[in-house]
C-alpha cells in the first residue's frame, strides 16, 4: 500500500528535512501534499525529482491525505491538527501543542514504539532536546534503572527554525564587519555567546525548554520516579544539539559495560576515544540519523553514576527523522 502524505510547514527547516527523509526512506509515499502559509502559495518543493506546488495549510486540506506531518509551530497545529483528525488523517505533530495531553501518545521509536498503539488521530514528536538525551538513556535504563538525571544542553539556533539560522549569520557577518549587532530571535546576542535561556521562564524559574526535558521524560519512560534536572543553552552551532548528560542509577553501573551496552543498542553509534580526540562534534555530524555519545566515563562522585556526551542532529533525530518514523512504526504496527 502507498499512503498520501502532508507536510504541514513544507518550507520550514524541519519540513524541508521531512520532505527529504520521506524520500531517503522510500516511505511508500503515493501522494505528496506540501502544504504552508498562504504567503507560501505556488511556491514549489522538490519530491523525488519532481516539482510539486506548495497549497495553503488550513481547514479542508487533509481530506484526501492518510498522514499529516506538522511542522509549523504550536499556534498552527492548535488550529489545524484537530480539523485534520476529523478530516480523516492522522496527525504527528511536531509541536508542543499535544504533548501532554493524555489522549496523544509521546513517541521515540526506539524507546516506545508500542504507544502509537492508543493513539485517537493525533500522535507528538517530542521535543528535539528530550529525543536524544531518551535514545542515548533507554538501554541504560533499561539495565541499570536511573534514579536522576542532571543534564544541560548546548543547543544549535536551527533549534528556532530559518529565522534563527539567519540571526546567527547576520550577527557574525556583522561583528565582523564592524556592524552593530542587531536582535531579534533571541533575548540576547547569539554570535560568540552562550545563553541559558530558550523558550520562556515558567513560575518555577525554569525555562519551558528545560520543564519538557522533565515532563517528557516520565512521559516517554511511563516513569514518574526519575528525577530530572536540566539547564538549556543556546550557543552559536547552526546544526546539533550536544548534550552532557549525568545519570546516577539504582544498581551499581561501570563505564565500560555501559559503553558496551550502548554500543550494541539501536539508533547509538559510540565515538569515544579520548588517546585520539575522538568524542562526537556537532560540526561533524550534520546530516545524520543516530544519536552519538562519547565522553563516557565514571561519576566518581557518588556510589553508581556515569557521565556521558551525546550529540544529534536536531533537525533529523531531533524533529523530522523522529517523525517519519513515527509513521513508519503506524505502519508497522498496521494502524495507518
Ligand atoms: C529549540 N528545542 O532548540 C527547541 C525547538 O518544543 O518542539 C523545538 C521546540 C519544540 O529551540
Amino acid at each position: 500500500k502507498r499512503y498520501s502524505v502532508g507536510v504541514v510547514g513544507a518550507m520550514g527547516a524541519v519540513g524541508t528535512e521531512m520532505l527529504k527523509i520521506l524520500e531517503q526512506r522510500d516511505f511508500p509515499v503515493g501522494n505528496i501534499k506540501p502544504l504552508d502559509v498562504k504567503e507560501n502559495e505556488g511556491k514549489k518543493v522538490y519530491f523525488n525529482g519532481r516539482e510539486v506546488e506548495v497549497q495553503v495549510a488550513q481547514e479542508g486540506a487533509f481530506g484526501d491525505l492518510d498522514i499529516a506531518l506538522f511542522s509549523a509551530g504550536e499556534a498552527a497545529s492548535c488550529d489545524l491538527a484537530p480539523a485534520a483528525v476529523s478530516e480523516g488523517c492522522i496527525v504527528i505533530d511536531n509541536s508542543n501543542a499535544f504533548r501532554m495531553d493524555s489522549k496523544v501518545p509521546l513517541v521515540i521509536p526506539e524507546v516506545n514504539p508500542e504507544d502509537v498503539m492508543w493513539h485517537e488521530g493525533i500522535i507528538a514528536n517530542p521535543n528535539c532536546s528530550t529525543i536524544q538525551m531518551l535514545v542515548a538513556l533507554k538501554p541504560l535504563h533499561d539495565r541499570y534503572t536511573i534514579k536522576r538525571i542532571v543534564v544541560s544542553t548546548y543547543q544549535a539556533v536551527s533549534g528556532s527554525g530559518l529565522p534563527g539560522i539567519l540571526e546567527l549569520e547576520e550577527q557574525v557577518r556583522a561583528y565582523i564587519e564592524n556592524r552593530e549587532l542587531k536582535v531579534k530571535v533571541y533575548p540576547h546576542q547569539i554570535a560568540f555567546n552562550a545563553i541559558p535561556h530558550i523558550d520562556t521562564f515558567t513560575d518555577n524559574a525554569y525555562t519551558k525548554e528545560e520543564m519538557k526535558m522533565v515532563h517528557e521524560t516520565h512521559k516517554i519512560f511511563h516513569d514518574e520516579k526519575i528525577r530530572v534536572s536540566p539547564t538549556a543553552v543556546r550557543i552559536p552551532v547552526i546544526r546539533c544539539h550536544s548534550e552532557a548528560i549525568n545519570i546516577e542509577t539504582e544498581k551499581p553501573i561501570e563505564a565500560q559495560e555501559a559503553k558496551e551496552v550502548l554500543s550494541k543498542a539501536p539508533s547509538i553509534k559510540v565515538i569515544d576515544d579520548i588517546s585520539a580526540n575522538v568524542y562526537p562534534l556537532a560540526a561533524e555530524l550534520k546530516g545524520t540519523d543516530e544519536v552519538y555519545v562519547g565522553r563516557i566515563r565514571q561519576d566518581f562522585s557518588v556510589k553508581n553514576g556515569l557521565n556521558m556526551w551525546v550529540v544529534a542532529d536536531n533537525l533529523r533525530k531531533g524533529a523530522a527523522l523522529n517523525a517519519v518514523q513515527i509513521a513508519e512504526t503506524l505502519i508497522k504496527y498496521k494502524k495507518v
